[in-house]
């Protein structure tokens, strides 16, 4: 049991988790749709006739109700019980429900949740980081494998088609999001969709995917060149190859978040191109792609061993392009574990 939920059970607070990622954060059931209910020194998982089986297979120790309206059970079996205190996950709820719930509930005092449940996945368990690097690997071998796909003429949505291919065919259980294949001048999108735009000589080409393995995720960027790079290109390349390079040598346990961020953007805007880089360093990586904790000017969450972050700095120039280098890394007392094993150096193809 996780020692914070735990301490919210004994202050007599129930906890409802009705998210796929917390529902299989705190069960280990991953069907998605129902709700885990921990209260009264009890627990719940709460789901419908399609999922059940499942939930006997991947769930120890919770008392498993079939239910079409799982909101509605849970209800009940906390009116039974005369709940005081129930936490919510207030980011995943919908209005109707959170209106429902506090309808139905009487006398209960309903507490936003999603802040702690959120922090409770920061620091990942040994079995959470083997499979985060098992995901990282088949995406440093997918990048290995695109470089032998692109080339002149190569449309950008069938090179996202290949390395979701590729990696779906080397051990991954899905793709960890929609995966980003631009080039030329539309890599001054950080997060532009591919297109039917076809690979030219000369262009830069960005690519930012991840895979999932056994719910984890992966999360990786590497923009490489088609031809002979121009002046330009290997200049704002190499700003933000050290850029990078600063940012991962400042993720360590210990540091805040924007202070990691601080030092990138430093060196960034130091080389003038202060402006180009508009979004944060990094972010939290696991059952969610995009997870506490932040490395960005706002967040003062301190680093803390084997969190798992992203460190990608970036510099996007409207109709010129731009360049993202992203590796994945697991937070040590004295560094960090570079999850990515593909190079940094400019690859020309
Ligand atoms: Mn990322």
């Amino acid at each position: 049991m996780n020692k914070k939920l735990d301490k919210f059970l004994k202050e007599g607070i129930a906890v409802l988790v009705t998210s796929s990622h917390n529902m299989r954060y705190f069960s280990g059931f991953a069907g998605g749709e129902g709700a885990v209910l921990f209260a009264f020194d009890k627990k719940f998982l709460l789901t419908d006739s399609r999922y059940i089986e499942q939930a006997e297979n991947e769930t120890t120790e919770f008392l498993l109700t079939e239910t079409n309206d799982y909101l509605g059970s849970a209800c009940k079996l906390l009116n039974e019980s005369c709940c005081k205190k129930l936490l919510v996950e207030d980011n995943e709820i919908s209005a109707r429900d959170y209106d429902r719930i506090s309808k139905a509930l009487e006398n209960c005092e309903i507490i936003f949740g999603s802040d702690n449940m959120n922090t409770m996945r920061m620091v990942k368990t040994d079995k959470e980081l083997e499979k985060i690097k098992q995901a990282e690997e088949i995406g440093s071998k997918a990048f290995e494998h695109i470089l032998e796909f692109i080339k002149p003429d190569v449309r950008e949505k069938d090179i996202a088609l290949e390395i979701e291919y590729f990696m779906k065919k080397n051990g991954a259980d899905g793709i960890a999001f929609d995966t980003i294949a631009i080039s030329g001048k539309r890599t001054s999108l950080p997060h532009g969709t591919p297109s039917n735009k076809k690979i030219e000589k000369g262009d830069f080409v960005t690519m930012d995917f991840g895979c999932n393995v056994d719910g984890y995720c992966s999360d990786m960027t590497r923009t490489i060149v088609v031809g002979k790079p121009s002046g330009e290109q290997k200049k704002i390349y190499n700003v933000v190859k050290e850029a990078q390079q600063i940012g991962l040598d400042a993720i360590r346990r210990g540091i805040r978040g924007c202070d990691a961020d601080k030092a990138a953007r430093e060196y960034i805007e130091k080389c003038g191109f202060g402006q180009y880089f508009r979004h944060s360093l990094g972010h939290g990586v696991g059952l969610l792609v995009h997870e506490l904790p932040n490395l960005s000017p706002k967040s003062e969450i301190v680093l803390q061993e084997n969190m798992v972050v992203s460190c990608e700095p970036g510099i996007y120039i409207p109709d010129f392009g731009g360049v993202r280098i992203e590796d994945l890394v697991v937070v040590k007392k004295d560094g960090c574990e570079n999850l990515t094993s593909v190079t940094k150096e400019l690859i020309e193809l």
